[in-house]
């Protein structure tokens, strides 16, 4: 499946996170200065990354959220040197204003965690630039996202999927076209570990939306856990990166569009290894 406007090399693309924050769970503070953060982007580019995902406001469990005018700070001045350097720039944020100036930066993704959800404006933004549009499962801000009642399910996956429907309904009545979309579980939003894994294991429900299938499992809490020592630590998010390529590699066996990671060289060539493995 394809997305309008983005490569198409036949194979999962891979997006590549610049988290321009001080405080992300993954790479936190690393990539804060405008001038590394570009550097990262394009060394991503280097490692085979076919989209660089921009974003100025973490969304880690508890994270509360960083005033418009910092994120716009951090995050354009990246999409506009990383768009002219000619790299596929998509912009993580769930305001509206920063997606629009992100878009005149030159940035060719909206990539929304509230799926259109958090500000009201989203949605007619998405719809008037025509560009394609990350629309993730969603309950609620990362302040409260794993307290029990937003990660209460009976049945994780067909809610998780009946949530989507109802975004995605939303987005097609604000005039988003069904071509921009592309759908994302959330994983670790308003999820348990266990609903994870529940999730991945049964990816084929999320692709049979219809839409293409993104995912962003890289370095996540539910790896640490997975990867903890004989005494329960959890793995630390910088010895989560095989396990992360190991899910790119389902993933893409599995059809998903996308996977966004971290550390792209493993996930670059793991994604190769798919298309090629496939090919016979
Ligand atoms: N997760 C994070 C940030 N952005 N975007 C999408 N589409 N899906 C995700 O699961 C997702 C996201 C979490 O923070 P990180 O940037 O440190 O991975």
């Amino acid at each position: 499946m394809r997305v309008a406007d983005l490569p198409t090399p036949n194979r999962t693309l891979v997006m590549g996170v610049v988290n321009v924050t001080p405080d992300s769970f993954s790479d936190g503070g690393r990539w804060f200065d405008t001038e590394r953060a570009i550097a990262h982007g394009l060394a991503m580019v280097e490692q085979g990354a076919d989209i660089i995902d921009v974003g100025g406001e973490s969304t880690r469990p508890g994270a509360n959220r960083v005033e418009a005018d910092e994120e716009r700070r951090r995050v354009i001045p990246v999409v506009r040197a990383l768009s002219e350097s000619d790299a596929t720039v998509s912009v993580d944020t769930m305001r509206a204003e920063v997606a629009s100036e992100a878009l005149d930066a030159g940035a060719c993704l909206v990539n929304d965690v509230s799926g259109g959800r958090a500000d009201p404006d989203m949605l007619r933004v998405a719809a008037e630039a025509q560009t394609p549009f990350v629309l993730m499962h969603w309950r609620q801000h990362s302040a409260v996202m794993l307290d029990r009642e937003h990660t209460s399910y009976d049945d994780v996956v067909n809610e998780v999927i009946d949530e989507m429907r109802t975004s995605i309904d939303h987005a097609l009545a604000a005039g988003v076209h069904q071509d921009q979309l592309v759908v994302d579980p959330g994983l670790g939003f308003s999820k348990t570990g266990a609903q994870n894994w529940t999730i991945l294991h049964d990816l084929e429900a999320l692709l049979d939306l219809g839409y293409p299938l993104l995912l962003a499992a890289s370095r996540k809490r539910f790896l640490g856990q997975l990867l903890a020592s004989p005494d329960g630590e959890p793995a630390l998010p910088d010895d989560r990166d095989a396990a992360t390529a190991a899910i790119t590699a389902l993933a893409a066996s599995s059809g998903a569009w996308c996977v966004r990671v971290h550390d792209v060289r493993p996930s670059a060539d793991a994604v190769r290894v798919v298309a090629r493995w496939s090919r016979g």
